[in-house]
């Protein structure tokens, strides 16, 4: 009985840890503002083909709209209702897009922000996606409803009711972050307001949440609202599934509250790992490639069953937020796809990679006056589709990183090495690094400002190898480079400091 009781809160605890993915995927996509009518196509023509797991979607709920000249990226991070109308699609398409993803086993995480509404100066009227009423000075939401008792003014003890200190643990949780106006998710009427929404979505097939701001709430709250949690859709998941919890808390070290208060809730976002690996790729701060043969939690990082990992993410890539100018994005091509590169092969944690809009960046004493774009927009402000050219990128403003063929191939190469040991490491005691995964893969970068030309062991059966880098298998040939393993694993790597991708990959798949 103790037994059962055990394995059932064990169970219990550790499914929210679990990304849910089908077919053996590995790897979370964040198509940062996208629409549900392209993401619903982007699965079917080119993330199921290519062995995506995931997708962390733009919150899908009515948000505020700001006119500040256009609107700003971060008016989805100011909820209005849960009603599914948002800059990216009405609920019909969402629908559409999460039963066509679900369909070619690519699932769907949604962005949850449930620690507020909008900014306490957000006004009254209809400036919502969805047209919905709301005054933000009477704290009146009667699309949910929500009132002004289930907010947190009474609890906050600074003077203008925002956080000022986030030395106390107190402010952070129960004032306001940024002028946001802040739910009493202690009261059961607010949580089950929220475990309601969460579970319509869980209803309608998504496979778990991308938890905003948790910082900004207290550990116990959450812990009630995820066991109001329906289990995953019968329709496409096994019976028992759980959602997928991974929560937003940015830790560096050195505020009050930590990471770890989290970790038994589901995933945390692991902020330390991209502000390091941005400073090894640009080998600021001393730092260097060879550095990392203890990459992960020999680099004092969070344990590996608990970590989502990610180079940038919409925050931190225009300078907000965790991580400062060190953070690597598509603005630094070359040294993006050896960094994403690195994290695909490395085996540390649940990976996430980007996928972004460019916008017109403009320093000014350092600081990007334009950091707060929304995506490419039409003059009426709806959000551009995402067109596809005929080489396969991306057209009017969007990136789709996740579509660069160096990304995308080592997005199947973790898929294929996917819990395989990491072995056989070597370094240069430089910048020059290789290592295997088990005999299923092998990895070269050469981050240094000279040739790197050395025999290696790979591990791997002998035979010819397509670099999965430089181009891939096609048929009988490979379009990029050939690597040769011989019998005995060994194989000869030679990668110049001035290619224009310093890395080679190979793996099981492929051989020729
Ligand atoms: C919270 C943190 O705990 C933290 O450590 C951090 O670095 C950032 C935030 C943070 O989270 C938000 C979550 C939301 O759902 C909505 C939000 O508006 C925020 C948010 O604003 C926010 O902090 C901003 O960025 C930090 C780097 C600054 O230190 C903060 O002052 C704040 O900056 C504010 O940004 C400006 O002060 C304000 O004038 C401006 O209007 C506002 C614009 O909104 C954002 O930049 C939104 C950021 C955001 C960050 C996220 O991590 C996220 O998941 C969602 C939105
Ligand atoms: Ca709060």
């Amino acid at each position: 009985m103790k037994l059962v009781i055990l394995t059932m809160l064990f169970g219990f605890g550790v499914m929210q840890h679990n990304p849910n993915f089908q077919h053996g995927r590995t790897t979370i996509v964040q198509l940062f503002e996208w629409r549900w009518s392209d993401i619903a196509a982007e699965c079917e023509r080119f993330l199921a083909p290519k062995g995506f797991g995931g997708i962390q979607i733009s919150p899908p709920n009515e948000h505020i709209v700001l006119n500040e000249p256009w609107q700003p990226w971060w008016q989805r991070y100011q909820p209005i209702s849960y009603n599914l109308c948002s800059r990216s699609g009405n609920e019909e398409e969402f629908i559409d897009m999460v039963t066509r993803c679900n369909n070619v086993g690519v699932n769907i995480y949604a962005d949850v922000v449930i620690n507020h509404m909008s900014g306490s100066s957000g006004g009254e009227g209809n400036h919502s996606s969805c047209g919905s009423w709301f005054s933000a000075s009477k704290k009146d939401f009667p699309s949910v409803p929500y009132s002004a008792w289930d907010f947190n003014s009474n609890k906050c003890k600074t003077r203008n009711g925002d956080i000022e200190n986030y030395g106390d643990i107190f402010q952070v949780r129960d004032c306001q972050l940024v002028s946001l106006l802040d739910l009493a998710l202690e009261k059961d009427y607010v949580r089950s307001k929220v475990a309601e929404y969460m579970n319509r979505l869980i209803d309608l097939g998504v496979a778990g949440f991308r938890m905003d701001a948790c910082k900004h709430m207290w550990p116990g709250d959450l812990e009630n609202v995820y066991g109001h949690l329906h289990n995953l859709s019968l329709r496409w998941f096994p019976n028992g599934s759980r959602p997928f919890i991974f929560q937003e808390v940015i830790d560096l070290g050195g505020e009050a509250i930590s990471y770890s208060e989290y970790i038994h809730l589901g995933r945390v976002t692991e902020f330390k790992y991209g502000a390091k690996l941005g400073n090894i790729f640009r080998k600021w701060n001393e730092e260097k490639l060879f550095y990392t043969r203890t990459w992960g939690e020999g680099w004092g990082f969070m344990s590996d069953g608990n970590a989502v990992v990610f180079v940038d993410n919409h925050d931190n890539q225009r300078g907000h937020g965790a991580g400062g100018s060190a953070i690597i994005t598509f603005w630094d091509s070359k040294l993006y796809k050896m960094a994403v590169g690195y994290m695909l092969a490395h085996p540390y944690g649940v990976a996430r990679i980007m996928s972004s809009y460019r916008w017109n960046r403009n320093f000014v004493n350092g600081k990007d006056q334009n950091d707060w774009m929304g995506p490419p927009a039409n003059t009426n402000g709806s959000t551009k589709s995402v067109p596809v050219n005929s080489d396969q990128t991306c057209g009017d403003g969007w990136v789709c990183e996740h579509r660069w063929r160096q990304i995308t191939n080592m997005v199947i190469f973790r898929n294929v090495v996917k819990q395989q040991p990491q072995i056989s490491w070597w370094d240069n005691q430089s910048n020059q690094v290789a290592f295997g995964r088990g005999d299923l893969g092998f990895i070269v970068f050469n981050n240094d400002d000279w040739d790197l030309d050395v025999t290696l062991n790979t591990g791997m059966s002998g035979g010819t190898y397509c670099d999965v880098i430089s181009g891939q298998k096609d048929g009988n040939k490979c379009t990029g480079k050939q690597i040769i393993v011989s019998k005995d694993g060994n194989a000869h790597f030679k990668i110049s400091n001035t290619d224009e991708d310093p890395f080679i990959a190979i793996h099981a798949e492929s051989k020729l």
